[in-house]
């Protein structure tokens, strides 16, 4: 069984990270995510359930978890060197690690510390979503340049599910690969070699109680899912868990589609472009999936703002384009209620 520091290093010498930087910050991310592992297994006995009384920058009711997840990550990748600047879920502004700028750190971090933390108290896997980016600009002050990078950009996508295994998965553009965590030994093994998504999958995700409010695109596409048609194994499976990393993740084993779309009260959806859709999709890529926004690839989408939304359609590559399909016969007009938000 290879271990996590093993392998990462292995890839130093395909990637050339010669240096061994980037190597070092994907550690520093998965020392803080045991931390966070050991916090969440014992929630319920460590008085950490709960809300925080706080509210973040997207006005969500903070959980306490949620500001111990963002401190201990803060606190990873401020004292690991290798982080110039991170923006995080948690943050309205980008947090800027001074004394890495000076010690010429080389990467941006963008986090979303504990996706899902609402099931926290029911059980319900939650996890944590990064995005590595290398900074743009070389002087001693962050640019937005740094910050608003397009998923083509992108050094590497990953997320840890803390579920009934915690897990490891990420992609530095060569495939993606899982690793499991063993709390017995504090280790990550790789137990996931070159993940790859199966299509067609026969699993649609998406939270049908917003079923009035969706555009007319993704109404039809949800009704294809249901038809009877055992030749293209429909009706499909419905699994909806509220956890996108939760969701994700079982497509990713068994193919499927994961869909989030805009509507006309909120066209640019619940989703958050850079540290949630933006990892998510180079994940789906490198497994051989797909990821819009309904229209466009989310890896080409340039960000206006670090807490920008998107509507996300991810998973096996045939669904996600039968469900563009739907929106482009049907909701054409959606494309232009997305992108005048996207200025807002
Ligand atoms: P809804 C969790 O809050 C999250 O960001 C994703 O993890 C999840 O898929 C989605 O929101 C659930 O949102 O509106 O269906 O409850």
């Amino acid at each position: 069984m290879k271990t996590l520091v093993e392998f990462i290093w292995k890839q130093r010498e395909k990637f050339g990270h010669a240096t061994g930087e980037f190597s070092h910050l994907l550690n520093d991310i998965s020392i803080a995510a045991k931390i966070v592992n050991r916090d969440v297994n014992r929630a319920g006995l460590a008085g950490i359930l709960g809300t925080h009384g706080s509210t973040n920058v997207q006005g969500e009711s903070q959980k306490k978890l949620d500001v111990i997840a963002n401190n201990e990550f803060i606190k990873a990748l401020g004292n690991g060197k290798q982080c110039a600047a991170m923006i995080s879920e948690e943050n309205e502004d980008v947090i800027v690690f001074e004394d890495n700028i000076a010690a010429n750190a080389k990467y941006i971090v963008a986090i979303d510390p504990l996706d899902g933390s609402s099931n926290i108290e029911v059980n319900v896997p939650i996890g944590t979503i990064f995005a590595i980016y290398r900074r743009k600009s070389m002087g001693n002050t962050i640019t937005m340049e740094d910050v608003l990078q397009a998923g083509t950009e992108l050094v590497c996508g990953g997320y840890i599910i803390y579920g009934s295994s915690t897990m490891l998965v990420y992609t530095t553009g060569d495939g993606v690969n899982g690793f499991t965590y063993d709390p017995t030994c504090g280790i990550f093994l790789l137990s996931h070699e070159n993940m790859r998504i199966k299509d067609p999958g026969t699993i649609y995700s998406i939270n049908e109680a917003n079923y009035i409010y969706f555009p007319d695109g993704v109404k039809k596409y949800i009704k294809y899912c249901q038809e009877d048609d055992p030749s293209t194994n429909r009706p499909y499976t419905t699994r909806y868990i509220g956890s996108l990393i939760s969701d994700f993740h079982r497509n990713l084993l068994r193919g499927g589609i994961y869909i989030y779309p805009g509507t006309k009260k909120n066209p640019a959806g619940k989703l958050r472009l850079l540290y949630e859709c933006i990892p998510m999709a180079f994940i789906a890529e490198q497994a051989g999936a797909k990821a819009s926004d309904g229209f466009r690839r989310i890896l080409d989408i340039q960000p206006e703002h670090i807490h920008q939304r998107s509507p996300l359609f991810i998973g096996s590559r045939s669904m996600v384009e039968k469900a563009e399909a739907f929106m482009a016969e049907l909701s054409p007009e959606f494309f232009d209620f997305y992108s005048e938000s996207e200025k807002a």
